[in-house]
């Protein structure tokens, strides 16, 4: 069966790498196969070793040499570039046999969501089998105009990437446990944001409405957000059990035996 890839997507050091790492270490202690993706040519130092690594392949600072580009544009070309390798990075994860393929994405989340060169990815490492794990930053979503925000662009990556998603609350053990309970009510009830717009910001209804929040919700945004937390472990069977309600209907995948 094909590998389910896993997108952690989100904004710049929100969470992404340090996830994807301990997601896989949480895998694999319970017994499941999974590996690690670096899709950031420009990633300078992970703290962790991608299983495989488009740096194999593609390297920011030769693409800034090799064309005459400076940082921005080089990370451009070398999304694009990354389309062309994709194939071969394919038949490399085709090789593990893994049940889990975990996708740390580039820090600049717009590289990833607008440029073409990521459904061609998405393709080629298939597209039945993706989902988007979408990291909410907590120093952002934990003030009510932050989360609209967040939830702006958490509805902006699944309406490029049609692919399933799952929106986390990243570093949950940097809030206060008020500031988790809210961030969570505003996720579930929209009249419960708004109302905090309005507490925080006379002009809200100016700006926005219930109607819009609520129009979110189309393109996939505004569900519970799931709070997770590397450090604490906290949320990470709950990533497992959500992406496998959304990968096989519910269905366990079997676990191997320990004996
Ligand atoms: N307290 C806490 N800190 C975290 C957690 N996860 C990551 N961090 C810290 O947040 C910072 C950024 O983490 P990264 O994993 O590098 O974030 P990223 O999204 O991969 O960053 P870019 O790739 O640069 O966009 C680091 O200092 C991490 O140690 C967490 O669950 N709790
Ligand atoms: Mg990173």
């Amino acid at each position: 069966m094909a590998a389910k890839n896993l997108y952690f997507v989100g904004t710049a050091g929100c969470g992404k790498s340090t996830l994807t790492n301990a997601f896989q270490t949480w895998l694999n202690n319970q017994g499941y196969d999974a590996i690690t993706l670096n899709l950031d040519p420009g990633a300078d130092s992970l703290l962790y070793a991608p299983d495989v690594d488009v740096r194999d392949w593609i390297k920011l600072d030769e693409v800034m040499r090799d064309y005459g580009l400076g940082p921005n544009g080089a990370q451009i070309a070398a999304a694009d570039l990354l389309a062309l390798n994709i194939k071969e990075i394919s038949q490399v994860i085709a090789g593990y046999d893994t049940d889990y393929v975990l996708i740390d994405t580039p820090g600049q989340l717009e590289l990833f969501t607008f440029r073409q060169s990521s459904l061609v990815v998405i393709d080629e490492l298939g597209r039945e089998s993706s989902m988007i794990a979408f990291l909410f930053d907590p120093s952002l979503a934990k003030t009510p105009n932050g989360f609209v925000s967040s939830l702006m662009l958490a509805a902006t990556v699944h309406f490029r990437l049609p692919i399933p998603m799952l929106s986390l609350l990243s570093k949950v053990d940097v809030l206060s446990q008020k500031e988790r309970d809210l961030v969570k009510g505003w996720s579930e009830d929209y009249y419960a944001l708004f109302s905090s717009l309005l507490d925080e910001n006379v002009d809200a209804q100016t700006q926005v409405s219930v109607e819009f929040l609520q129009a979110l919700e189309t393109v996939g945004a505004g569900r519970t957000v799931i709070p997770v937390s590397s450090d604490t472990g906290e949320g990470l069977e709950d990533i497992y059990s959500l992406a496998q309600q959304i990968f096989e209907g519910g269905e366990d995948i079997e676990r191997p035996s320990r004996d």
